[in-house]
């Protein structure tokens, strides 16, 4: 029962002070008005029908929309967003009617919140501001997988999209060549600055509405504790894992001073974002024929095998599902292969960033992905099938229940399953030639992973803590591009190649901020993939060190997987970690045994350098 506010409580005083003084008659026992628990139940069953069609139709439009971006797809993506939005806004205040109600079930309780805090993008209740965010975030989405960087004029003009520009910094060891591919792609989204302003404004206005402060609140609102409790989370992982980056940052500067002189990669303070190999400076594999630390060992880039063999897309797809398969997991339905989008449609345009979906969310599933013959997009295949098995395991549970443990967990499921590609793996598989187990090659392998793991942990942790600040305001709009940077710095050590004013707006051209999904979960994900694979290993009956482990035909791996898949988000997270590793704590204890090979050696390496940045 609620307590009746200060203002409400001096209204009835008054009252009580105009009442003639005549002796009080017993109330009368009234039965118990507002909602009951079994409403509540029906209410919860019905707003999982209702979501389960609002998100297929959502789903079918926003496919149609991605696979092939026009504006009659745009406008039908962007009326169904609408239409869900407008549901949303009835239910979360119907929902909070329930809340605790005498009687309600823990199922019902916990279905309720998932409810309200179920949006990632919260809208406003007037329908003409509803509208403009659903307009806004759906033109954000397209713009991106439009964009492009052209030069020249008329019939000479050439443009290069994403992937070309990518693989100049991938393959062209060029700094000039590099340094346009990097501030071409950046052209494109300025363009995006004033709708990612009003953006930011509706969907504040919407998260508030439901009752948070600005929409980074919502989001720090899905782990099963406080938002405050989640930033302080957050902390403490990222103070277990950063000597670990700070040790692979000196590492890589030093090289790359080597390789490209003091005035292109200076021998102190950070690194200048474009000669990373990567458009965002997130994961630095590319640069591993740099960084190798014994060259003269057998080749570990499977990528120069994969162009040899002239490896297909599905060729790539069936070598990860394999995977997923020798553990015991089902194969994907015969209708994943009809409907994924696996190359760039010809003559179309189409959001590339790879995704996984259930579109019907009856186990239609599918990928969307550009694929490319390299070890970077064999991975990713893995990744995109951990959300496919996990859309798997639990489509057929209420559809507030379809999620990941936390957002995190979703992202970790398929890495966690491509550590176990080791040379190993990977000499079955023909990609490798030769491997071996001296220390040598170990540390070279190491290298490699790190370039991914390691280097992504500043950058996994940063995106949030910008979004965080812009819809809190700390970062106002005409602060876009330094809050970005300043954090760019801080925790990354990476600088721009060239000034970058207000002029620009760098976060656009990552997919995320114009596609609003959250990036914390990535962050997370890094971390909890290795307590995941350690927990499979283990089940496995893996022995020796951790790197060395692969759970590739282990079914008592699969088994254990399978079994956190099928929680979806039924439970709170620690349970599903629990389940799944024993644990109920994310921690970096996995990740940092997993490295401490590499961690040994840089710190050698490192020893007469002045860290830091
Ligand atoms: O966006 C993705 C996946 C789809 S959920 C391809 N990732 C992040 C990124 O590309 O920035 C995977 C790793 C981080
Ligand atoms: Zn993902």
């Amino acid at each position: 029962m609620h307590k009746p506010s200060p203002r409400l409580a001096i209204f009835l005083a008054i009252l009580g002070c105009a009442q003639p003084e005549v002796a009080p008659t017993p109330p009368t026992p009234q039965p118990p008005t507002g909602p009951t628990a079994a409403e509540a139940d029906a209410f919860v069953q019905q707003a999982n029908a209702d979501l389960r069609r609002l998100w297929v139709e959502a789903g079918k439009a926003d496919w149609a929309y991605e696979t092939d971006i026009t504006d009659a797809h745009e406008k039908e993506a962007s009326t169904k967003r609408e239409a869900t939005m407008a549901w949303l806004t009835e239910a979360i205040p119907k929902a909070a009617t329930f809340r605790g109600v005498e009687g309600l079930s823990a199922a019902s309780a916990r279905q309720l919140h998932l409810l309200r805090i179920n949006a990632t993008l919260p809208a406003p209740s007037d329908p003409a501001r509803r509208k403009e965010l659903a307009e806004i975030s759906t033109r954000l989405s397209g713009m991106y997988g439009k964009g492009a960087y052209c030069t020249g004029e008329g019939a000479s003009q050439i443009c290069r999209d994403l992937g070309q520009l990518e693989d100049v910094l991938a393959q062209d060891r060029d700094p000039a060549h590099q340094l346009e591919a990097w501030t071409g792609w950046h052209t494109i989204a300025p363009p995006m600055r004033s709708d990612y302003q009003r953006f930011v404004e509706l969907g504040n206005a919407g998260a508030r509405e439901i009752g948070f402060a600005d929409m980074g609140e919502l989001w720090r609102s899905g782990y099963d504790m406080t938002p405050a409790e989640f930033e302080t989370e957050v902390d403490r992982l990222y103070s277990q894992v950063s000597p670990l980056y700070e040790g692979l940052h000196c590492y890589t500067r030093k090289r790359l001073n080597t390789r490209y002189g003091d005035q292109i990669a200076p021998k102190t303070g950070p690194i200048p974002a474009h000669l990373t190999g990567n458009m965002w400076a997130q994961s630095w594999e590319n640069l591993f024929p740099l960084l190798e630390p014994f060259p003269g060992e057998p080749d570990l880039d499977p990528t120069a095998a994969l162009q040899k063999q002239k490896w297909d897309p599905i060729q790539m797809a069936r070598t990860a599902e394999r995977f997923f398969t020798s553990m015991g997991l089902d194969a994907l339905p015969e209708t994943f292969w009809q409907r994924s989008m696996f190359t760039k449609p010809p003559g179309k345009e189409a959001v590339c960033h790879a995704s996984a979906w259930d579109v019907e969310m009856n186990d239609d599933l599918r990928i969307k992905m550009c694929i490319k013959p390299n070890y970077d997009d064999l991975v990713t295949l893995h990744h995109e099938l951990g959300h496919n098995y996990y859309y798997h395991a639990y489509y057929t549970l209420p559809a507030l229940y379809q999620n990941g443990a936390n957002d995190g967990f979703h992202e970790a499921i398929g890495d966690s399953i491509a550590l176990s590609m080791t040379p190993g793996y990977l000499k079955q598989l023909g990609l490798v030639s030769e491997v071996s187990d001296s220390e040598k090659s170990v540390l070279n392998f190491q290298m490699q992973m790190a370039l991914g793991k390691v280097a992504f942990l500043p950058f996994g942790r940063m995106i949030d803590q910008w979004r965080w600040d812009v819809f809190s305001g700390k970062v106002p709009s005409d602060q876009y591009n330094a809050g970005w940077w300043a954090l760019r710095l801080k925790f990354q050590g990476v600088a721009p190649p060239t000034p970058r004013d207000e002029a620009f707006f760098d976060p656009g051209g990552k997919y995320h901020i114009p596609g609003n999904t959250p990036y914390m979960r990535y962050f997370l994900a890094d971390i909890l993939q290795f307590q995941f694979y350690r927990a499979m290993c283990d089940a496995s009956g893996h022995q020796g060190p951790l790197h060395t482990c692969s759970t590739y035909g282990s079914k008592e791996a699969g088994d254990k997987l399978q079994k956190m898949l099928a929680m979806g988000s039924s439970q709170p997270w620690p349970d599903a970690l629990e389940a799944m590793t024993g644990s109920r704590q994310m921690d970096a204890s996995a990740i940092l045994a997993y490295f401490e090979p590499l961690q040994g050696w840089l710190k050698e390496q490192n020893a007469d350098q002045q860290c830091g940045w």
